[in-house]
């Protein structure tokens, strides 16, 4: 198959159905295969038009693909992808009610996988659902923890999940409240066969943030730049919370040593990957500011990760692999 775009898409013939500027504006994009995907993305392709056929026929693609983007459900697959690797998605909540349900849905429209959901006793009931949603469906699990304990410390709980229970190959990290878009997921894991850690970002050619504030992009671009100036490690988006992990990378850090619970989890996440000798790659996304609910993100967080990333190069030793 070719790895660019196709030109003979029945794209085109929507077009000629309704040659309107709308119609035109919303043309889907069909990509042959996951690579593909990418390179249309990193050259500028909104990945929410982007119909993947990864081995599904172009023209029923092609009908569910638009009737997802016309009933706002995305680009859907006529059957959800199937990763080559058993795959768990660990989605930390807090307070997520009118999120969680809906983005469990959306992720298993796109990928196959096993979901684990870590709530900290979320006071508006966020767990129950969770719990609702795993009686119904085996590939969805529950982990509950006792008051808010922050995102860190929820990904290492998922981590430990998935190491006991053992057969995961590899290991999600997402956002409960749509910010990663689910048809962005099965992109991310199908770029990890060679890369032991896989991050969704913002901050390489093709991606983007949408609906931020400009306190906010300036706080998520200064981070970066902080980051990057201190640590050097090539990383471009060094906070980014949409990753795919190889477990058996995961296994091999010191997880025991990280305190860390914000943004800095992430780049101290990051940096030990870098660190211990393992392939890091950036696959372009748009990120999109949450509808619904609240961001947790606060001055605290921020003041961690300022105070810890001058220090994480003393502490995280380099490996030799
Ligand atoms: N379990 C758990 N989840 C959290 C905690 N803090 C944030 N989250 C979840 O982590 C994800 C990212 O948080 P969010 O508030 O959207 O941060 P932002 O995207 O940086 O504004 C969301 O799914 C939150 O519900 C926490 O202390 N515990
Ligand atoms: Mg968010």
């Amino acid at each position: 198959m070719s790895s660019s775009p196709k030109s003979n898409s029945p794209s085109s013939q929507a077009m000629a159905a309704d040659p309107t500027p709308r119609a035109l504006a919303q043309a889907l994009v069909v990509v042959a295969d996951f690579p593909a995907a990418e390179a249309a993305v990193t050259a500028g392709t909104d990945s929410a038009r982007l119909v993947v056929l990864a081995g599904q026929d172009e023209g029923p693609a092609y009908a569910a693909a638009q009737q997802g983007v016309a009933q706002g459900r995305g680009p859907l697959p006529t059957r959800p992808h199937q990763p080559p690797w058993r795959t768990l998605v660990v989605i930390p909540t807090y307070n997520e009610k009118d999120n969680l349900e809906s983005i469990v849905r959306a992720i298993h429209d796109y990928l196959d996988t096993d979901v684990l959901i870590v709530d900290d006793g979320s006071p508006d009931g966020t767990g129950a659902i969770a719990d609702r949603l795993a009686a119904a469906d085996p590939r969805i699990h529950v982990l509950h923890r006792q008051g808010k304990q922050g995102l860190g410390t929820a990904y290492l709980a998922g981590f430990a999940f998935a190491f006991e229970r053992g057969g995961y190959e590899r290991v999600c990290e997402m956002d409960a409240d749509f910010s990663h878009a689910p048809w962005d997921l099965p992109r991310l894991v199908m770029a990890s066969e060679h890369h032991e850690l896989v991050i969704g970002s913002r901050y390489v050619r093709g991606g983007c943030t949408v609906g931020w504030d400009f306190k906010r992009r300036m706080l998520s671009r200064g981070a970066n730049l902080y980051t990057r100036l201190w640590l050097s490690s090539g990383i471009r988006d060094n906070t980014a919370g949409f990753r795919c992990f190889h477990t058996k990378a995961l296994q091999q850090l010191d997880l025991a040593s990280i305190s860390a619970q914000g943004y800095a989890f992430q780049i101290e996440m990051a940096f030990r990957m870098v660190r211990a000798g393992f392939k890091v790659r950036e696959v372009p996304i748009h990120f999109i500011d949450r509808q619904v609910g609240k961001s947790k993100m606060d001055g605290k967080i921020a003041r961690e990760a300022l105070l810890l990333v001058p220090r994480l190069r003393g502490k995280v030793k380099k490996t030799r692999r």
